[in-house]
C-alpha cells in the first residue's frame, strides 16, 4: 500500500539543506574509491539535536572549553574589537556563543548570521531582537564558503567588521579549503578581524575519547546520516550493518569518522545499486586539529594579521584574534 505521510519527515526534509544537493553529493560520494560524504549533511532536525547531546558530552570537552575561554576572555576580547561593532557570524548561530560576545561588547550595531539553511535561524533571530532590542539582527541564508553580499544597512560610525567562527568549524575543510574560506572571509573583513575558534592537536587518548564516547551519542550522530538517506532519499541503508569508526589520523592531523560495512551489502540510491565489501567505510568527517602557531601561519597566508590569542590552562582549545 501507500505509505502514510508523515508531516514530521516532511517538514523536517523542508528545513534541511536542500534535497537535491544531498542526493547529488551521496551519490557522487559513493561513486568514489575512497568513499565519503560532507559532514554538512549531518545537520538535519535529529542530527542536530544529537550534536547538542554531543556538546553535553563529559568526553567532549571543545564546546565547554571554548565557551569558557569567551567567558573568561570576555573583557579582553571585547577590548581588541571596540565599541559599535559589526558581528557576522559563519554557519548556524550559536545563541549561547554569540551572547557571550554580545554581553562583553561596547554597543554592537548589528548581527549577521549566516547559515546554509533557514530552519531556525529566523526563530533565533526574533528571539535576539527581543534581548538585545538596539542591535539590528539581520540572517542571511547563504553557503559562506562562496563570496556573498551583506544586506545594506551599516550605519555611519560604525565600528569594526567582526567575523565570528567559532566552534573548530574551520576543522571540517581541508587544509586547501580552510585556506580559501580564510581568504574569503578577509576580504569580506578588511579594516576589522576575525574572532575564530579552534581546536588543538593535543594527546591522541583524549581526541581519541572525544569522538567514541561511553555513551554511544557520537555513534547515533554519524549513523543519522544514513536514517536521513533511508528518509529522504528513499536509500535502504541498513543501520545495523554499518559501524562507527573515530580515530586520529596522527600525520594528517585530523579525527576521522567513517561509517563502516559490518559484512557485503548493497545499497540503492537513485535506482543505482552500490556494492559494499565487509569493512568498507563511508567517510564522514575530518575534524583537523591545529596549532597555535600553524593556525596563525594559515592566517597570514590568507591576509590577517593574528593578534590575541587566548587558550584555556591546558591548551585543549584555542580562540584567536585575526585583524584583517
Ligand atoms: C562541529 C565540526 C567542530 O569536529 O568536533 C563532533 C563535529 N563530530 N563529534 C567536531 C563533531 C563528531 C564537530 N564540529
Amino acid at each position: 500500500g501507500t505509505p502514510a505521510f508523515n508531516l514530521h519527515a516532511f517538514r523536517a526534509a523542508q528545513r534541511a539543506a536542500p534535497l537535491s544537493d544531498f542526493a547529488r553529493e551521496l551519490f557522487a560520494g559513493l561513486s568514489l574509491d575512497a568513499r565519503s560524504i560532507s559532514p554538512k549533511f549531518f545537520y538535519d532536525v535529529a542530527g542536530s539535536a544529537l550534536f547538542d547531546r554531543i556538546c553535553e558530552l563529559p568526553e567532549y570537552y571543545p564546546t565547554r572549553t571554548e565557551l569558557r575561554i569567551l567567558t573568561e576572555c570576555a573583557s579582553e576580547i571585547a577590548a581588541q574589537i571596540g565599541p559599535d561593532a559589526e558581528i557576522i557570524e559563519f554557519g548556524a548561530g550559536s545563541l549561547t556563543k554569540v551572547r557571550l560576545l554580545l554581553d562583553a561588547l561596547e554597543s554592537p550595531r548589528r548581527y549577521v548570521p549566516i547559515d546554509i539553511s533557514g530552519a531556525h535561524l529566523e526563530a533565533a533571530a526574533e528571539r535576539l531582537r527581543t534581548d538585545y532590542p538596539r542591535l539590528a539582527v539581520q540572517p542571511v541564508v547563504a553557503d559562506y564558503t562562496m563570496p556573498l553580499v551583506l544586506p545594506p544597512g551599516r550605519g555611519n560610525g560604525a565600528g569594526q567588521r567582526v567575523g565570528f567562527f567559532p566552534g573548530s568549524t574551520l576543522g571540517n575543510f581541508s587544509p586547501d579549503e580552510a585556506l580559501a574560506f580564510l581568504q574569503l572571509a578577509h576580504r569580506l573583513l578588511r579594516g576589522g578581524g576575525l574572532l575564530l575558534g579552534v581546536d588543538l592537536v593535543k594527546d591522541p587518548a583524549l581526541l581519541h575519547a572525544a569522538y567514541n564516547d561511553a555513551q554511544g551519542v557520537t555513534a547515533a550522530f554519524n549513523l543519522n546520516l544514513l536514517r536521513r538517506a533511508n528518509t529522504e532519499l528513499g536509500c535502504d541503508f541498513d543501520l545495523d550493518g554499518f559501524t562507527h569508526a573515530a580515530f586520529y589520523n596522527s600525520p594528517l592531523r585530523r579525527v576521522e569518522m567513517h561509517l563502516v560495512s559490518r559484512r557485503a551489502q548493497a545499497v540503492m540510491l537513485d535506482g543505482q545499486r552500490f556494492q559494499f565489501d565487509e569493512g568498507q567505510t563511508l567517510h564522514t568527517e575530518n575534524s583537523h586539529k591545529f596549532t597555535v602557531e600553524g593556525l596563525r601561519a594559515l592566517a597570514v597566508k590568507a591576509g590577517f594579521r593574528p593578534a590575541a590569542v587566548w587558550t584555556d590552562p591546558e591548551r585543549l582549545f584555542s580562540v584567536h584574534w585575526l585583524q584583517a
